[in-house]
């Protein structure tokens, strides 16, 4: 079926079939990036899960490897769940992950690579001391995993590893245990944080980003410091989102304290406001970046998933740092690889779009794009206005049909000619009898394909726009998935969409303005068509 072979994407990262969910242990080494994720060897539904594993020079062409772990021991016989890599000093690689035992205890487990002078780490070997960790008194047995990436304090030989869980009354937590040699632990941890109500945490992260001005991603182990925040990531098993928090680490206590209450983890900003789950990050020591993967599902049904033979994406890698300008929020973008992608591009500057408006924009095949996008928004029109849709929320709203006085306001993706078919990408500002002035940032599937065993959904949020800032947006298309960045990734949405009739040579993109009070000014509009990256099986005949 065409429809259906379509969907399969062209630069995002997948397995040859089946089911795939989280990222795990990601790492460099010796000239390569390595992936290992969560993939079920047997059928495109989520089940006996073992870590499929491979690596990459460019983080953009991929050369699969054999499975790096299986369920072959009591400890991870209901399934190797998810870990994550440290790299000690001494060049060692420790992998530390959760399995599932046949009674669905969840313990944590070690494993390291059988030959490290082996590049491409093929093999690896599972700890003769595991499981080396257990639900603590207090801990339910089936809420204890996903061990992060190990870091260390100044003055301290002892590593520390957090671990996810919640407590009895339904607070979500990280704990924290320290050890010397991976293989014992600390009897008791450490509350490194808890939030009341946001139930089990799951692949949470931790990890330093600078507050200076201009900086590179930090190192795990980086010292905390005056200017060094730390973020603690957890995805929230009870709503499926990543949600990350900006605070300080006590790195004498191993406790962490969010910059702001409101904005705590779980409760305030998410990575991603649309598909992106059990992400994690790694440290790049040859770009000095910190990066974020995560894991994209379906929104489609699991009838078509079979059908189809396989489900879920990895998002493209985002780098990933502090927005020093905000000091509030991250900004995570596209890895500068990604670009490389870039072959034919047009631009379009100064397109006038009035109140209502729709422009096609001729850019060729659609179905594989980079948009960079900028708006600028008539200021006396706004100025006259002095009440416009408070209380407005994109996950609440008609979507783009919606028309309100300032917005919507964007692009549409792979739409067809009569958008029939259309996935809308868009700001919607509003403002208050005071004056203030708010952007909102929305990505809109109601119309995204002309199927009906689909999630649709309006996904978005706020995003903060600086004075003199214009509205700026980084889209990246490619087939079944539409990635977003808005102001330079403060705000990010992913969706999956299943389109019928804008697919192949019939897939076009459109500029729009659906306000009713305000001119909009497409100030340029950059789209680059993009190669698809070469995903090789194993063995390759070349290296
Ligand atoms: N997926 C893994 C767990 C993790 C969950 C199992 C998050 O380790 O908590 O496949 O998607």
């Amino acid at each position: 079926n065409a429809m259906l072979a379509w969907q399969r994407t062209a630069f995002h990262f997948q397995p040859p079939k089946n089911w795939m969910n989280d990222p795990n242990g990601p790492l460099y080494h010796k000239g390569w990036y390595h992936l290992f994720y969560q993939w079920n060897p047997d059928s495109a539904v989520w089940g006996n899960i073992t870590w499929g594993h491979a690596v990459s020079r460019d983080l953009v062409h991929w050369l699969h490897l054999p499975l790096a772990m299986v369920p072959d021991h009591w400890y991870d016989a209901n399934g190797v769940w998810s870990g994550s890599a440290t790299r000690l000093p001494d060049g060692r690689i420790v992998m530390l992950y959760t399995g599932s035992t046949p009674e669905s205890v969840q313990v944590q487990n070690l494993a390291e690579p059988a030959d490290v002078s082996d590049p491409l780490l093929r093999e690896w070997v599972k700890s003769d001391a595991n499981p080396i960790l257990v639900p603590p008194p207090g801990i339910g047995l089936k809420d204890f995993r996903d061990p992060t990436t190990a870091w260390r304090v100044p003055n301290d030989t002892a590593w520390r590893v957090a671990i996810g869980s919640k407590d009895r009354d339904h607070a979500g937590l990280a704990l924290v245990y320290r050890t010397q040699d991976f293989v014992r632990y600390d009897e008791a941890p450490v509350l490194m944080h808890a939030v009341p109500g946001t139930g089990m945490w799951e692949c949470v992260d931790f990890y330093p980003v600078s507050a200076a001005e201009g900086e590179n991603g930090m190192e795990t182990s980086a010292p905390p410091g005056p200017a060094v925040k730390h973020v603690v990531k957890a995805s929230l098993d009870d709503d499926k989102h990543d949600y990350y928090a900006i605070g300080t680490y006590d790195a004498a206590a191993d406790t962490w304290t969010p910059d702001d209450a409101g904005n705590d983890v779980g409760i305030g900003l998410r990575y991603d406001y649309g598909k992106f789950y059990a992400s994690k990050t790694f440290y790049d020591p040859v770009l000095r970046r910190r990066v974020l993967w995560g894991w994209v599902g379906e929104t489609d049904s699991e009838r078509a998933d079979i059908l189809k033979g396989w489900a879920s994406l990895q998002s493209i890698p985002r780098t990933v740092l502090l927005d020093t300008k905000t000091g509030s929020n991250l900004l995570q973008w596209p890895v500068v690889e990604v670009e490389n992608l870039r072959m034919s591009g047009k631009s379009f500057h100064g397109v006038a779009l009035g109140r209502g408006a729709i422009v096609p924009l001729d850019v060729g095949r659609a179905t594989q794009l980079d948009i960079e996008a900028e708006f600028e928004v008539d200021a006396a029109a706004v100025e006259a206005v002095t009440e416009a849709d408070v209380g407005f929320n994109c996950s609440t709203s008609a979507g783009a049909a919606g028309r309100g006085m300032l917005g919507p306001f964007g692009l549409l993706v792979l739409a067809d000619d009569d958008l029939s078919e259309q996935t809308a990408v868009y700001f919607y500002l509003v403002k208050g009898t005071d004056g203030s002035l708010k952007t909102f940032f929305c990505q809109d599937d109601l119309r995204a394909s002309r199927a009906n065993d689909l999630v649709k959904r309006v996904y978005g949020s706020l995003v903060p726009v600086l004075h003199g800032e214009n509205l700026s947006v980084r889209i990246l298309v490619d087939h079944s998935i539409v990635e977003s960045f808005a102001q330079g990734g403060r705000t990010c949405i992913t969706s999956r969409v299943y389109p019928t009739r804008a697919i192949y040579d019939s897939a076009r993109v459109f500029l729009f303005n659906n306000a009713t009070n305000v001119h909009v000014t497409a100030k340029s509009v950059k789209i680059w068509q993009l190669n698809s990256a070469h995903i090789r099986p194993y063995p390759a005949s070349s290296l």
